[in-house]
């Protein structure tokens, strides 16, 4: 495939795709707009708060993913690096929201520095923050992984782990990217199989070398999950572990949530909202699950949690000094073709986002400040209960993106251009 494959996405025919849906598009929007503004909005301000709201695309997830019981590859699958950074720029084409993507460290080692970030930044794409991985052994390992990593009982291993780390910083440096996510598979799946302070101390040693070797702008992201692939104890299972690290390494350390890492019915908004007051929280790794970590769309099984997520991070955006947020997709696309899962879980984002800025908190911290629980339910649901839609698609108008992107990539039929491209059987490096 050539590099300039950006022809698929053909300025004319997305001009005509948009012509095609503007009438709509404007009665709606027109129709919102109005309603907006006699809420005492400002259609305009909300409407550059929308476009400024990237998210970053996982190097990982633009294939199709599995599970141990099968994997149904879906043809015209990016199997390099470039091939990944052109699939984020047709996302970014369509929806103008995905102007970055996070690589994993080794599955997407960036050869030559220049022409990878040519390519990206020709794409309007950024790199966020790179993954390191001490979860799977490397053929040129020296050591294993199996029971461990930072928290390993074997010196050598942690110094094979932290060399990694440090090499993945390295080469975020040479991308631009700003900070490192650290999700560790160390834990134990038998009692007694690990005494769990010389771990945790093993593992807060091994990351403050890691901490050492940040540039001085740089954020280290520590990722907690409560189980898997151990199923008896985790390292870091869970937010108040990751923030004791995070506190304990310093100022650039903070905590990544991922919302499929927490146990049934954890109330998530309430760890974000704490995270925020501590201004300790990094980021995200937005996905949706109905039992486990099953990286699924974001918004297509808790799309009310989602927005109470947000809820407070408009709120601690306003209201706290914590740090710029690393905004990211963290799914595993196992029936639907990736691009479009990953279109809907940008859309699912940003809607959610949207409908968090319309919430009036003002009369929210009055109602609450008088226990008056109804007014309370009331005032978050007249926002969740707005179709925002046509504010999204609005906001993506204005900056030359598709009118309906999942519309607009089916209408292209890029999915066969890829495949025509790429073959039926190209695979793509990730989980
Ligand atoms: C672990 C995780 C982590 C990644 C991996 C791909 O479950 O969420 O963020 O390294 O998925
Ligand atoms: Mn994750």
């Amino acid at each position: 495939m050539s590099d300039n494959f950006v022809i698929m996405l053909d300025a004319n025919e997305l001009k005509s795709f948009n012509d095609e849906h503007s009438k709509e598009h404007q009665r709606n929007w027109d129709h919102l707009g109005e309603r907006l503004l006699n809420r005492g909005h400002d259609t305009e301000g909300l409407i550059e708060q929308i476009c400024a709201f990237q998210v970053a695309i996982p190097s990982w997830a633009l294939g199709t993913g599995g599970t141990r019981f099968g994997r149904f590859p879906s043809g015209g699958e990016p199997s390099n690096l470039r091939d990944k950074i052109k699939d984020v720029g047709i996302l970014h084409a369509l929806n103008k929201s995905s102007g970055a993507i996070s690589l994993h460290i080794p599955w997407d080692i960036p050869e030559d520095y220049d022409s990878i970030r040519e390519l990206a930044f020709g794409l309007d794409i950024k790199f966020d923050a790179v993954n390191s991985n001490t979860f799977q052994d490397q053929p040129n390992s020296v050591h294993s992984y199996k029971f461990g990593s930072l928290s390993h009982v074997d010196t050598a291993v942690r110094k094979e782990a932290i060399k990694h780390n440090k090499e993945v910083i390295d080469h975020g440096v040479q991308l631009g990217s700003k900070a490192l996510t650290v999700w560790l598979a160390d834990g134990s799946s038998f009692p007694g199989q690990h005494n769990f302070r010389d771990a945790f101390q093993r593992t807060l040693e091994s990351l403050e070398e890691i901490y050492d070797h940040l540039p001085a702008d740089w954020k280290l992201l520590v990722e907690y999950k409560p189980y898997e692939p151990n199923f008896y104890s985790m390292v870091i299972p869970d937010w108040g572990t990751s923030h004791l690290l995070a506190s304990k390494l310093g100022d650039k350390a903070t905590s990544l949530v991922d919302l499929g890492h927490h146990l049934p019915n954890t109330n998530i908004e309430q760890i974000v909202a704490l995270l925020m007051h501590l201004n300790k929280l990094g980021g995200f790794h937005f996905n949706d699950s109905k039992y486990g970590d099953d990286d699924l769309t974001v918004g297509s099984i808790k799309p009310y949690q989602l927005f109470l997520i947000f809820c407070e991070l408009v709120q601690g955006m306003e209201d706290t000094d914590n740090p710029e947020l690393s905004w990211m997709i963290d799914a595993s696309h196992n029936l639907k073709d990736p691009m479009e899962d990953l279109l809907q879980s940008v859309e699912s984002i940003k809607i959610a986002y949207a409908r968090a800025l319309l919430v009036d908190y003002d009369s929210l911290k009055i109602a609450q400040a008088s226990n008056d629980i109804a007014q309370s339910q009331r005032i978050l649901q007249e926002a969740f209960r707005t179709d925002v839609r046509p504010l999204v698609m609005e906001s993506i108008y204005r900056k030359g993106g598709a009118l309906d992107p999942l519309t607009a990539y089916r209408a292209f039929d890029i999915r066969n251009q890829l495949i025509a491209a790429r073959g039926i059987d190209s695979k793509s490096t990730g989980l």
